[in-house]
């Protein structure tokens, strides 16, 4: 018996991972389909204005803020595993309890214009929060649902409002992430079986309709202009369904982008979380990452990772196309953990350097540097394995070819044959713009290095071509 309910609980936590990783590799997130169709050469000038600032922004702040942030992974003395946002579903706490987080919820340390003046040092372009996770709490304020900040807390303050004062301050756009599906909080929500049974027995419409639908309605009317709105896990979200956000975007706020979950095309591709694809993408994409393991506070997630590896993501994730959302999860007193802040703002140091190369460049026209498909080893499902590549990236803009160096090449650096004269070269790095020596031919371009690294790694290499798109 013990056995058998032990064999049980394991193939479970078996599929729960599986699924988990599913969803997260972005199979089963609604992935649209239309990128191939709306592909840039043939998309329309409306859409292209859409995208415009999208294109140039490149680096984004994802913020995961909610009542999670007060028990941060741990539930009656218990850790609970898995992300700190999700642990009303880990841990099964019944809607009773969890509501009465919000009496506890008095970030009094939060200070708008520190949140904003972080993401504008890391070199970030937009900022996009959770106005409201899948636990249903709203952390603005909130007339479709009492269950929000300023009428079920001691704060009483409204965080959207003054971030959107902030941003604007400063230049950078906001957007609002927004749980349309799964609602943990609602009885006609999706997602909360524990107190409310199975989803499909449940009148999901009338909570699209009662709560998520006047919800957004009221992000996009009392906010200023909103950059985006990143919907998630699209759960029961037919095309009818879906089609209904998209037409309060439209109508509200046009130029408003809509992420790759909804439930249909979005505006551009969501890839799953913290999934970095192999190879270039040319298409509009995002890759939505965490600096630890968690999205939401946690307060034993130390799992940081290193600025020089969130360096390479972003120029790797740059030189394949896509724009990176990195994500901090401040405590529940307001407060950006230290190492985010720390690891977040090495970065921007490095952009405030080589930024010319990563906002508005294009993907790289190479991808041999990016790695290949193993001959011997494949991966679980069974097809051949991705064997990455590390040693440098490539981003351009017209007339302009970008070498990121992640490992210092000795004296000499060759890069593929490309039919564009180079005219000059340099280090980004190097304020002088000393010419480095370059050797071209039919086979390659060879460029002289210092024999050992000048600068902190990696460093930009900037050539500039005759043309404006790079010919192979
Ligand atoms: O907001 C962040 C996550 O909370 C959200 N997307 C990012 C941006 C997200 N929702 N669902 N998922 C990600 C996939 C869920 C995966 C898991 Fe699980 C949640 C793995 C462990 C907890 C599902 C539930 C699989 C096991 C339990």
């Amino acid at each position: 018996m013990i056995e058998t309910s032990r064999q049980l609980k394991m193939s479970l936590s078996a599929f729960m991972i599986a699924f988990g990783a599913l969803l997260t590799s972005g199979l089963v997130l609604g992935t649209p389909h239309a990128w191939n169709q709306s592909a840039q050469s043939t998309e329309s000038t409306e859409q292209a204005a859409r995208m415009k600032w999208f294109r140039e922004a490149k680096f984004g702040l994802f913020i995961h803020w909610g009542l999670y942030a007060i028990p941060a992974g741990e539930w009656k003395g218990q850790p609970i595993a898995g992300i700190g946002e999700w642990i009303m579903n880990r841990a099964k706490i019944p809607v009773k309890e969890y509501e009465q987080l919000a009496a506890q919820f008095n970030p009094v340390k939060f200070n708008a214009d520190e949140w904003v003046k972080l993401a504008e040092d890391a070199g970030m372009k937009y900022i996009v929060i959770t106005s409201k996770h899948h636990d249903g709490f709203a952390i603005y304020q909130s007339r479709a649902s009492k269950y929000n900040i300023v009428d079920a807390t001691p704060f009483k303050r409204d965080p959207l409002k003054e971030l959107a004062a902030a941003c604007a301050k400063r230049n950078l756009r906001l957007g609002f992430y927004y749980s349309q599906a799964q609602d943990w909080h609602e009885s006609n929500g999706a997602g909360n079986t524990w107190d409310f049974g199975p989803d499909d027995q449940k009148n999901f419409d009338q909570y699209l309709q009662e709560k998520a639908e006047p919800q957004v309605r009221e992000l996009l009317a009392n906010y200023g202009p909103v950059c985006l709105i990143w919907f998630d896990t699209p759960r029961m979200m037919t095309k009818e369904r879906s089609q209904r956000f998209i037409d309060i975007l439209r109508t509200l706020q046009p130029q408003c982008l809509i992420d790759g979950r909804l439930g249909a095309s979005g505006d551009y591709r969501s890839m799953g979380d913290n999934r970095i694809p192999d190879t270039v993408i040319n298409e509009d994409w995002e890759v939505p990452a965490t600096l630890n393991r968690t999205w939401g506070y946690k307060k034993d997630d130390n799992d940081w990772k290193s600025p020089e590896d969130l360096t390479f993501k972003l120029v790797d994730i740059i030189s394949k196309g896509g724009n990176y959302l990195l994500n901090v999860g401040p405590t529940a007193e307001g407060i950006i953990p230290q190492p985010s802040q720390d690891n977040l703002r090495a970065v921007g140091r490095w952009l405030k350097v080589n930024g010319e190369a990563i906002y508005g460049a294009r993907p790289t026209p190479f991808g041999e540097e990016l790695g290949q498909l193993s001959t011997a080893e494949t991966g679980k499902d069974g097809k051949p394995l991705f064997k990455a590549k590390m040693d440098w990236r490539c981003t351009t803009r017209p007339g302009k070819l970008f070498i990121h160096l992640f490992k210092w090449p000795a004296a000499q650096f060759e890069l593929p044959a490309i039919k564009n004269k180079v005219k000059k070269a340099y280090l980004l790095a190097d304020p002088g713009r000393k010419p480095l020596s370059v050797n071209q031919t039919d086979s390659a371009i060879s460029i002289s290095l210092p024999q050992q690294a000048p600068a902190s790694m990696p460093l930009v290499v900037s050539l500039e071509i005759e043309g404006d798109t790079v010919r192979r």
